[in-house]
C-alpha cells in the first residue's frame, strides 16, 4: 500500500495489484463497483477472473468484457452515462467519481450561455443516436469538450457508439488508476 496527498486534508490510499487480488467479492465490488459508471454488474463479472497481473491486465480484463457484449449491451453502458452539466449535476445527484470528473472539466462552472449549448448539444445529439453523448472529462477541458460535441452530433450511429465505449474504457482506465498502483509510471 501506498499513500500519498491528492488534495489537501484527503489521503487517497491506492492498492497494489496483489492486495486487489485478495479481496473479497464484496469488497471488490463496493471499491470497484463504479470504474464503469453504474455498471457494478461488469465488476461482478470480472472478479472471478483474477488473479490480475497488473492494473493493466485488470483494465483489459474490463475491456474484454465489454468488447463482448451484443451493441444493446454496449448502448445500455452508453445510457448509464449522466450528461455533462446536466441534471443530475444540477441536482446534486452525480456519482462521486463523475462530480469530481465534470468539475475538473469545468463543467460545474459554465457560463449561462455555455451551459444552454451544451443541454441543447445534449439533447440533439439524445434524439439523433439514442443515447447520450459520452467523453473522458479528465483528458479534455471545456472548450474541447464542446468541440467535440458538437463535430459529434453531426456523426453516424455506429460510429459513435464505438466512440461512445472507447471513452468509457478511457474513463475506466482513470478511476482504475484512482484505485490501484501502476507499474508504468503514471501521465494523469
Ligand atoms: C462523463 C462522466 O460522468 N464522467 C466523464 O468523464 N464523462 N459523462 C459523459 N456523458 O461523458
Amino acid at each position: 500500500m501506498q499513500a500519498f496527498k491528492s488534495f489537501p486534508k484527503i489521503i487517497i490510499i491506492k492498492m497494489d495489484i496483489a492486495t486487489v487480488n485478495e479481496l473479497p467479492y464484496e469488497d471488490f465490488v463496493n471499491i470497484f463497483g463504479n470504474v464503469v459508471e453504474k455498471c457494478p454488474i461488469i465488476t461482478a463479472a470480472v472478479w472471478s477472473r483474477r488473479p490480475f497481473g497488473s492494473l493493466n491486465a485488470l483494465e483489459a480484463e474490463i475491456s474484454e468484457f465489454i468488447d463482448a457484449l451484443p451493441e444493446s449491451g454496449k448502448e445500455g453502458i452508453l445510457r448509464c452515462h449522466p450528461d455533462l452539466a446536466g441534471r443530475d449535476l444540477q441536482s446534486g445527484t452525480l456519482t462521486r467519481e463523475s462530480r469530481e470528473e465534470q468539475a475538473r472539466a469545468g463543467m460545474d462552472a459554465l457560463s449561462s450561455e455555455e451551459a444552454s449549448r451544451m443541454a441543447r448539444l445534449n439533447e440533439e445529439y439524445k434524439e439523433r443516436f439514442g443515447f447520450p453523448f459520452v467523453i473522458c472529462a479528465r483528458m479534455n477541458d471545456k472548450a474541447n469538450i464542446l468541440r467535440q460535441l458538437t463535430e459529434r452530433c453531426r456523426s453516424e450511429r455506429q460510429v459513435e457508439r464505438a466512440r461512445g465505449v472507447e471513452e468509457v474504457k478511457k474513463i475506466c482506465r482513470v478511476r482504475l488508476q484512482a484505485l490501484v498502483l501502476s507499474d508504468a509510471p503514471n501521465k494523469l
